[in-house]
C-alpha cells in the first residue's frame, strides 16, 4: 500500500492546549506522524511519496469561501498586531448569543471554531493545506486504480465542519476526498470513522446527502467530547435521511464491544454498496491513550483491517487521531497490514 505524506505537518505545532484546568502541551504534536511514518517504513508495507498540489478548489467543495479566507489569513492579522503567541479562542456564539460575524479576529475566530483545542501558529495554514493535499493525493491514486492507499495526514481533519474549526482539527481531509471521488464520477461514498471521538465535523458536511454514508464508532458523546453531537438518534435529514449511523459506546469499551459495532457498521456500508470506503483513521482507541477510555490493544487493530478489507472496497485510510504517542504507530500500521493480509494476493502480477 502507498503511503501519502508531507513534512508540512511540522509547520503546525501548537504550544498548549487546556486540559483539566491546567495549560499542557498539545497532545496533538509533530512526533505524532513522525512515528507513524517511521513505522510504515520499519514494515515495508510499499512506498512512501509526497503530495500533488490541486490547489484551493478541492477544499472549497467542503469549506465556505469565508472560512478558508480567514484561516489563510489569521496568522498575518495577529502578527500585524505585534503578537508571537499562539492564536485561541475565548468565546463562542452560543445560546442566546447570535451568530453575526464580528469585524475584529478575536470576534471571527469565535465564530469559526467550537472549542479552544485547535490553535493557529505561523505554519497553521501551510500545514492544514498540504494534509488537504495529501488525503487528495491518496484519493486520486485510488481513482487511478489503486485498491488502497494511506494519506499519512496531520493535522487530523474529522472534526472540523464547513466553517468550524476545533478538536484539533481544521480542515476536514476525509471529506475533502470524499466529495472528490464525488466530483469524478463517484455515486455512492462511505465513510468509516474509527477515531475515539465522534467525527463531528464530517457527519454535519455530509447530513442531509444521500451520496455519502457516514458511519462512526466511539466515545458516547454523553461523556466524551465533542459532547453535543454523535448520539445514536442522529440519523440523518432530508435526503440524507438514514444515512448517517452513529455507535456510541460506553467507557471502557474494549474489542468485543468494539468490535461487535464495526461489524454493525460494515453491514451498513455492505448494504450501501459503495464505490468506494474512506476510513478516518483514528487509534485513540488505545488502551494507553491519555485522553481516552477505550481498552482497544494493539493485535486488536489487525481485526480491524482485516474486517475492513472484507468489505472488499477501493479503500483511503485517513489518519486523525491517536495520541500515544509510543505505540501510534504500531497500531495505525496494524490496521493497514490487517487489511492487506486479508487480501486474496494477486498471483498473475509475477513475470
Ligand atoms: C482528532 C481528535 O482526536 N481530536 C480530539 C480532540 C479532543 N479534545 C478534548 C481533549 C480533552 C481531554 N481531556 C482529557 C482529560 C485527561 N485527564
Ligand atoms: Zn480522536
Amino acid at each position: 500500500m502507498l503511503t501519502i505524506y508531507s513534512d508540512d505537518h511540522r509547520l503546525h505545532h501548537g504550544r498548549c492546549e487546556l486540559i483539566d484546568g491546567e495549560l499542557k502541551p498539545c497532545f496533538e504534536m509533530p512526533s505524532r506522524a513522525d512515528h507513524v511514518l517511521q513505522r510504515v517504513k520499519d514494515r515495508n508495507i510499499g512506498d512512501v511519496r509526497g503530495p500533488n498540489d490541486f490547489g484551493r478548489a478541492p477544499l472549497a467543495r467542503i469549506h465556505s469561501p469565508a472560512y478558508l479566507e480567514f484561516l489563510e489569513s489569521a496568522w498575518s492579522r495577529w502578527a500585524a498586531d505585534g503578537h508571537t503567541a499562539d492564536l485561541l479562542p475565548y468565546t463562542w456564539p452560543a445560546r442566546t448569543l447570535r451568530s453575526v460575524v464580528p469585524e475584529t479576529l478575536h470576534g471571527q475566530l469565535g465564530y469559526y471554531s467550537f472549542d479552544a483545542g485547535a490553535p493557529i501558529t505561523a505554519g497553521t495554514w501551510q500545514a492544514v493545506y498540504s494534509a488537504a493535499q495529501v488525503a487528495l493525493t491518496g484519493q486520486q491514486l485510488i481513482s487511478d486504480g489503486a485498491h488502497s492507499a494511506f494519506a499519512l495526514c496531520r493535522p487530523p481533519g474529522h472534526h472540523a465542519a464547513a466553517d468550524l474549526m476545533g478538536g484539533y482539527c481544521y480542515l476536514n481531509n476525509v471529506a475533502i476526498a470524499a466529495q472528490a471521488f464525488l466530483d469524478q464520477g463517484a455515486k455512492r461514498v462511505a465513510i468509516l470513522d474509527v477515531d475515539y471521538h465522534h467525527g463531528n465535523g464530517t457527519q454535519s458536511i455530509f447530513y442531509s446527502r444521500s451520496d455519502v454514508l457516514f458511519t462512526s464508532i466511539h466515545g458516547d458523546p454523553i461523556f466524551e467530547f465533542p459532547f453535543f453531537l454523535g448520539y445514536a438518534d442522529e440519523t440523518g435529514e432530508g435526503a440524507g435521511a438514514g444515512y448517517n449511523l452513529n455507535l456510541p459506546l460506553p467507557a471502557g469499551s474494549a474489542w468485543d464491544v468494539w468490535g461487535a459495532a464495526l461489524d454493525t457498521a460494515c453491514e451498513r456500508i455492505a448494504a450501501y454498496d459503495a464505490d468506494v470506503v474512506l476510513v478516518s483513521l483514528g487509534v485513540d482507541t488505545f488502551m494507553a491513550d491519555p485522553i481516552s477510555q477505550f481498552k482497544l490493544d494493539s493485535p486488536d487493530y489487525l481485526r480491524m483491517g482485516e474486517r475492513i478489507a472484507r468489505l472488499g472496497k477501493p479503500t483511503l485510510f485517513v489518519m486523525e487521531g491517536g495520541y500515544a504517542v509510543e505505540e501510534i504507530g504500531i497500531n495505525a500500521v496494524n490496521v493497514l497490514e490487517g487489511f492487506e493480509g486479508a487480501i486474496e494476493p494477486v498471483s498473475d502480477l509475477a513475470s
